[in-house]
């Protein structure tokens, strides 16, 4: 299979076998479709009046008919009666269909990524018709950790999504209201400064975007998901000490969130990372730490997008921390371009990379209130990290317990 096939899987057909809700219907009304020709008048003639009023023709050419009957009685049962007139071909529920889902945001149709007309795509609209993001099927609100340099948290499209920590109930006032170790951590934590403070930056603004800009809104940009919220964690440090800590609070807040019933914490199910050491293998005992983290996060129900070397290289034979990692919770991603090949200028590797995204040419959020394009493989992961969210908002009850059950998915 390919990546762009096991891409296309993540967004769309793993979407279709998680959704498991019954579409909706009309209420007290059903189609029905008479083996011969019929008029309105004979239609009737076949039903009990009080049970079943033909209410009108709908397709005259086939003697379909709209059925009306008691709202008491519910579509299913109703159809199961119908279908026991053998005068009638078949009988249906009045399925209310939705309109095939694309955003009203002015940019969209720029955002090659999403949907153009060569398909080159992810078959973003295919996926926003089954869900937009936002919560799982517990009600509970989807989190994505963007482990970046930080974020212009006040963008007009981003705002709205960016994560509130609520139980830092006082905000900025100098204490860790919540208890959770961090002092004001409203929105997520700076590892640099080691503070709540969550500094602006362009690249960790462009990745948001593409996570879970506010979408739909007539403004900027759609994102992966329409609705998530996005714990802001500056961390993309080039020392692994302060990547660590940015992992670090991602871990806590979700333990937290577990062991506290969702009172406090936060129910991140994936992190973006686009940082690395390049040309060293995770394997060499050397790097031991990215490993380890990536397993925690795993074990509390967290899958990290990470992306490989922005350099033309083969990740098994050359190396590349942290997408040559072994961990089962890292999906190491690279580049993909509008024609649907590697961008030549990203890593490869049959065993070390997993799945490959668009990341050139990627149109999202800026840190000057505005949108712009980027390339590099920190442009492909966040549609990863994004679809991880848009699969939990997707997936079934069934799912959602489980998951509940079993964060790390080993059993
Ligand atoms: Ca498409
Ligand atoms: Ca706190
Ligand atoms: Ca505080
Ligand atoms: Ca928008």
């Amino acid at each position: 299979m390919s990546r762009r096939l096991i891409f296309l899987c993540l967004l769309t057909a793993c979407l279709y076998s998680f959704a498991q809700a019954a579409p909706a219907v009309v209420p007290g009304q059903a189609l029905v479709r008479f083996a011969e020709p019929t008029s309105l008048a004979k239609a009737q003639a076949e039903f009990n009046a009080n049970e079943f009023r033909v209410e009108k023709v709908l397709v005259k050419k086939l003697d379909i008919y709209l059925v009306k009957f008691d709202e008491k009685l519910s579509v299913d049962m109703a159809v199961e009666m119908l279908k026991g007139n053998p005068k009638l071909l078949w009988a249906q529920a009045d399925h209310i269909a939705s309109p095939r889902l694309t955003p009203n945001d002015p940019s969209f149709s720029t955002q090659w990524d999403w949907n153009q007309a060569n398909d080159r795509d992810v078959d973003a609209p295919e996926a926003w018709d089954i869900t937009t993001g936002g919560t799982n099927a517990g009600g509970d609100q989807i989190v994505v950790a963007i482990v970046d340099g930080g974020c212009l948290l006040t963008h007009a499209d981003l705002a709205a999504n960016i994560w509130q920590n609520t139980a830092e109930v006082n905000g900025v006032n100098g204490v860790d209201d919540d208890g959770n170790g961090y002092v004001d951590d409203k929105n997520g934590w700076d590892a640099f400064a080691n503070d709540g403070t969550i500094p602006t930056d362009n690249h960790g603004t462009h990745v948001s975007g593409t996570v879970g800009a506010v979408s739909n809104n007539g403004s900027m940009v759609a994102g992966t998901n329409w609705n998530v919220r996005l714990m802001e964690v500056a961390a993309s440090s080039s020392q692994t000490s302060v990547i660590s800590i940015g992992y670090g609070y991602v871990l806590d807040q979700k333990t937290l969130w577990w062991t506290s019933g969702g009172a406090q914490g936060a129910n991140v199910v994936s992190t973006n990372s686009s940082f690395g050491v390049d040309l060293a293998f995770c394997t060499s005992g050397t790097y031991p730490v990215w490993n380890d983290l990536y397993n925690a996060m795993g074990e509390v129900g967290i899958l990290s997008a990470c992306a490989t070397a922005n350099a033309n290289y083969n990740v098994d034979t050359q190396g590349d921390v942290p997408t040559s990692c072994s961990s089962p919770y890292m999906v190491s991603v690279t580049n993909t371009t509008s024609s649907d090949g590697k961008n030549s200028s990203c890593g490869y590797g049959a065993t070390t990379i997993d799945l490959g995204a668009p990341g050139t040419s990627i149109i999202s959020t800026t840190s000057n209130g505005s949108t712009g394009s980027l390339t590099g493989t920190s442009m492909s992961t966040p549609h990863v990290a994004g679809a991880v969210a848009l699969m939990h908002a997707a997936a079934s009850v069934g799912f959602y317990n489980y998951y509940n059950l079993y964060p790390d998915s080993e059993h």
